[in-house]
Parts: C-alpha cells; structure tokens; sequence
C-alpha cells in the first residue's frame, strides 16, 4: 500500500509540475574519465542529453499541438508571452534511438540520418554532456589541462561535419522559474553565431534574439579534413542579442581563428590513408597551454597532437608567413583572424575555458553551402558540389561519427 502511495504520489507530481511531461527522459550513458598525472584516470558515471528542441514540446494536455519548433518557431497561440508559454507547454522525454543517437559503454554514435519502414529522414542529432548527478551538465574547465577522444570519421563524406565541441552555456541549462526542466532536458543552448533559437535558457524567445557565447571547436570534422577552431565572444556566458550586436559585428566573432592543415598547405597530412589515417578509428589530443603552466594562467597557445596504431603523431607543421607553426598561437591568430582578435583572442577564450564550458557533440550537414568552407577548394579535397546533403542522403544514408573515450585532466595524462 505504502509503495502504491508513493507511485500515485509520483504520477501526480509529474502531470501536475509545469513544463514536464509524462513521458520519461532516460539519458543514454556515457562512461567519460578524469585524468591526473599521479592517480591515472578515474571512470566517470556520465550521461548524454538531446538538445530540448529534440524534445517533443505539446499543449498541456493535448499532444497533437505544439509548442514550437527550430523550423516553424514559436506556436503564436500558445507562446504568446514567456509566462503563457511556460504554463501553456509541457516538455516530454526525447526517443533517443528515433534521434539517431546511440551509446554503449565509452562510446557514442550520432547517425545524420533514418530509416524507418523504408523511408529515410534526415536527424541531425546534438547532444550534451550531463555530469554524474543526471540534472547538470558535466563542466569542463581546461586550462593547463588536455582533452583527448577517439573518433572514427571513416563514413563522414564530403559536405558532412561531426562535431565536439565545447560551449559557455550554464551548468543547469538556466534552470528556473520559467524552465523547471533545465539540463536534464537540454536547454540553455549557445554558441558564437548567435542563433536565434525559438527557447533561449528554455524560455520562449519572443522577440527573436540571438543567443551568443564563447566556443571552442575542439573537432569539426569528415573523412577528408578537419578544423580546430576557437570563436571568441567580448562577454562572460550566455547573452542575448539583437541584430547588429550579435555575430561578425557585435559580441561574437562568427569566424575563429581556425588550424585546418589543409588549408594551410599540408594538403597530405589528414585524410584516406594520409599521416592521420581517416579510414580507421585514431586519437585527437587537444592541450591549452597558459602563460605560467597553471590553470589562473592566461591561454597563449591551443595544441594538438594525434594518436594511431599507438604511435604519437604531431601536429602538422606549416608555414604561415614564412614561420614555421603547429599550433594556434596569439601571433597567428592577429595575423590571420582579426575580428577573433577584437573580441580579445586567445585570452578571452581563456577565460570561458577556466570558468567551465559545456562538451557538445554533433553531426550536420548543410544545404546551404554544402560545408564548402570545411572541405573544398583551399580547405580540403572535395570538390564545391559533393556536400549538396541531396547527393549524400542518396548515396551515403549511412553517414555517422563515432566519439569515444573521451578523457580530460593533466596535460600528458590523457593518452598513452
Ligand atoms: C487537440 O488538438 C487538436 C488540433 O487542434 C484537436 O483536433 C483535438 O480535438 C484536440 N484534442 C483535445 C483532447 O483537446
Ligand atoms: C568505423 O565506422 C565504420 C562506418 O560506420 C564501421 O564500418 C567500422 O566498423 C568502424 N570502425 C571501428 C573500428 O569501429
Ligand atoms: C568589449 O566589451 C567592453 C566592455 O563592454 C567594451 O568596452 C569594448 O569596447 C568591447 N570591445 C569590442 C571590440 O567590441
Ligand atoms: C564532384 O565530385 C563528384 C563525385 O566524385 C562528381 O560526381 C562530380 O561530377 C564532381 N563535380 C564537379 C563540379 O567536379
Ligand atoms: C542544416 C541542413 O542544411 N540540414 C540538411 C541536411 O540534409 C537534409 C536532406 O538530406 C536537409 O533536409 C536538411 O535541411
């Protein structure tokens, strides 16, 4: 009796609390580790959680109307104001499997795309890492530290990008009055192009604004070339913006400062069978070194080097205005990227990586510019007609990334 007490108790407490619904959310596990140079690395109970627009977001009471989504914004009716949208809508748990997501032990695999009795549909999954408790998201503060994951990009072809990739989003996803759910169900979503998502911190976003934070693109990548790119905003977490003080003119810088080997004339260092061999799984180590090698330091120059069949590969060296380099430094990155440089560089980046960033994993294509500026012409071996996501659904529907592994702590910690 006590026990059936407990369940109505429980039943009651979910269809009367505002915004969640009955169905439940189940984070696919994700074992992750922290490593330290004394005590090795130490497994962490870790989850994942679909962003809250993959969230079916309904009518109280009424399932069949929503509330909004990415592609037809805000139900007008429903959200009319933020607070009637709050009490209107209720936020149900994701179906990660119908997402294209899937987990097993360390190891995560984002699909693009579905097949569901016979029809294929396009998922484009991103999904963020939950700490040990299941309510918050895992923070990552790397300065002097290092971050390393293993990654199979074997099937990304031409025009396709899997990302990992870290955000200044907040540690409960901006839980509150207007958002119960919080990070548990994946809102509070922000990067430096500023997008102007229907829910900013869960709570409808009624006069269109942008929601801009600093970024770092530790991995955008396919088969054919990859990118490491820091993206600097002139604010400390997550900002609203309207128009002109949002990306490229406002806060943000939309571009980075970006090491593509590629593109910066080693055009056989990354690919089918090149130096880091993109036809089997390998290793990726990132490492943010500071001014004085300790974490109050201040990032002067991001790392990164390669593992494969247990062999350390290092960067690619390439010559940038006739200096050799291997790394993103300041002197590179006032060179190359000055809008990433008034936005205060590698510093201000710094600064959100000590405070604590969110890690992001996803997979996209792009209908608009067939990921051009990733892989084709001075940046990669596909040619500019390739990544249209019509020829790659066609011929490649299977198209997935595979993260694994994924491992932070000490510089050197991480990686055998
Ligand atoms: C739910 O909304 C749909 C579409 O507006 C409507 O046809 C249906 O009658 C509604 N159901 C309930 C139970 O209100
Ligand atoms: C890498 O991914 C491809 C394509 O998804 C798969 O066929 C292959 O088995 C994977 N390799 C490993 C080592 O898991
Ligand atoms: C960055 O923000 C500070 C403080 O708001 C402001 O004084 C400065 O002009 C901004 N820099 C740029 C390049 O916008
Ligand atoms: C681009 O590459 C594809 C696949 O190799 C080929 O079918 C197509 O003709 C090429 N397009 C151009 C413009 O070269
Ligand atoms: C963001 C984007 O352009 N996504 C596209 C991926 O490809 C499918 C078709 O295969 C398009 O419908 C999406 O718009």
């Amino acid at each position: 009796m006590a026990r059936l007490l407990l369940l109505v108790g429980c039943i009651l407490h979910f269809t009367t609390a505002q915004q969640i619904g009955k169905i439940p959310e189940i984070h696919p596990k994700l074992q992750t580790w922290k490593c330290t140079k004394e005590a090795g690395c130490i497994p962490q109970e870790t989850s994942v959680v679909l962003d809250a627009l993959s969230h079916p977001l309904h009518e109280k009471g009424n399932s069949s109307v929503s509330c909004g989504s990415y592609n037809t914004g805000l139900n007008p009716t429903l959200c009319a104001t933020q607070e009637s949208c709050a009490e209107n809508c209720v936020l149900e748990g994701a179906d990660y499997a119908a997402h294209g997501v899937q987990t097993q032990g360390d190891s995560l695999v984002l699909h693009q795309y579905l097949e569901v009795d016979g029809t294929w549909s396009t998922v484009t999954p991103r999904v963020y890492l939950l700490d040990e408790s299941g309510r918050d998201y895992n923070m990552f503060r790397l300065l002097n530290q290092e971050f390393s994951f293993d990654v199979n990009v074997s099937s990304l072809v031409c025009g396709m990008n899997g990302a990992l990739y870290l955000a200044e989003m907040e540690e409960s996803g901006g839980r509150g009055a207007l958002n119960p759910a919080g990070a548990q169900y994946g809102t509070g979503y922000c990067d430096a192009q500023c997008s102007d998502d229907p829910w900013i911190n869960g709570v409808a976003n009624i006069a269109g604004k942008g929601s801009c934070c600093n970024e770092m693109d530790l991995w955008e990548a396919n088969a054919r070339a990859t990118a490491l790119t820091p993206h600097a905003c002139n604010i400390t977490g997550l900002y609203e913006c309207t128009g002109n003080l949002c990306g490229n003119s406002g806060v943000c810088d939309e571009s980075g400062c970006g090491f593509n080997p590629y593109a910066l004339g080693d055009t056989q260092f990354y690919g089918y069978r090149e130096v880091v061999d993109t036809t089997r799984v390998f290793t990726v180590v990132t490492q943010f070194i500071t001014d004085d090698h300790t974490p109050q330091g201040s990032l002067t120059e991001i790392r990164r080097l390669y593992v494969q069949d247990g062999k350390v590969i290092q960067n690619a060296v390439v010559d940038f205005d006739g200096t050799e380099m291997d790394s993103i430094t300041n002197e590179y990155c006032s060179e190359s990227a000055s809008y990433f440089t008034s936005m205060g560089g590698l510093k201000q980046v710094g600064k959100a990586i000590g405070r604590g960033m969110v890690l992001i994993f996803s997979i996209w294509n792009d209908s608009g510019a067939y990921m051009n500026w990733l892989d084709s012409g001075t940046s990669g071996p596909c040619n500019s007609t390739q990544g249209n996501p019509t020829i790659i659904e066609a011929k490649y529907p299977g198209t997935s990334v595979t993260f694994s592994n994924i491992r932070s702590g000490d510089i050197g910690s991480t990686y055998a």
